[in-house]
């Protein structure tokens, strides 16, 4: 397998974090995604995949994977052990809305595309960072108050780490990069200290932009 994956995209995060926790190592290729030459504008890329984003992931039979999700979602049914779902039902259904909550309504509002073009149209540098910042602080509002309703083990969903943590930790970090300290949630800081206690997650984390 190849991982096409930039070191600072929380969403290529969430497929280091998956690999390592299967205990996968698979060759990668840095993707750039910042500034006017970034790989994954190329056309290169864009015959890879036609989001321009990472991550991607081939397979071994050549198949090509995109979002971040979906990918979890195959290595997990490939390499069952261990499970990065849960096996009750209603916390799977907890996992994946939690997992959902960061990477569909949080996530989108923050990449390079969306920073880079709110630049392009006139938006200050400093206003910029206060979208960010708001935007990360409303999602993970929510969250926190998910977990205090269904929070039922130490991780998000149960006692073990699930994909609902693996999207949790790079948003996490990200929080704390943006100027919000984690201690406003404390659920999730006390996930996010677990978490950060476990290597699969403390090694594959989002490098800093700089
Ligand atoms: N929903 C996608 C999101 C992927 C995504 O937005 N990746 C970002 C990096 S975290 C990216 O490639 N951004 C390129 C850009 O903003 O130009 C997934 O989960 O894989």
């Amino acid at each position: 397998m190849k991982l096409f994956q930039d070191k600072i995209s929380s969403a290529a995060s969430r497929v280091r974090i998956a690999l390592a926790l299967k205990g996968l190592d698979v060759e990668r290729e840095a993707i750039g995604i910042l500034g006017p030459d970034a790989l994954n504008r190329k056309p290169e890329y864009l015959q890879l995949n036609p989001q321009g984003l990472v991550p991607a992931l081939l397979t071994d039979e050549g198949v090509l994977l995109t979002q971040s999700l979906a990918i979890i979602e195959y290595l997990d049914e490939r390499y069952p052990e261990p499970p990065l779902l849960p096996g009750k039902l209603e916390d799977r259904a907890f996992a994946r809305t939690v997992a959902l909550a960061i990477a569909a309504d949080i996530h989108p509002l923050l990449p390079p595309r969306v920073t880079a073009h709110l630049g392009m149209i006139g938006v200050k540098a400093e206003d910029i960072a206060e979208w960010s910042r708001h935007w990360i602080r409303v999602g993970l509002t929510a969250v926190e108050e998910l977990l205090a309703r269904r929070q039922t083990g130490q991780y998000v969903a149960g006692d073990a780490p699930s994909m609902a943590d693996i999207c949790l930790f790079p948003q996490a970090i990200n929080a704390e990069r943006a100027g919000l300290p984690l201690d406003q949630w404390p659920r999730i800081a006390a996930v996010v200290a677990r978490l950060r206690e476990i290597p699969a997650f403390a090694d594959n984390g989002p490098a800093p932009r700089s």
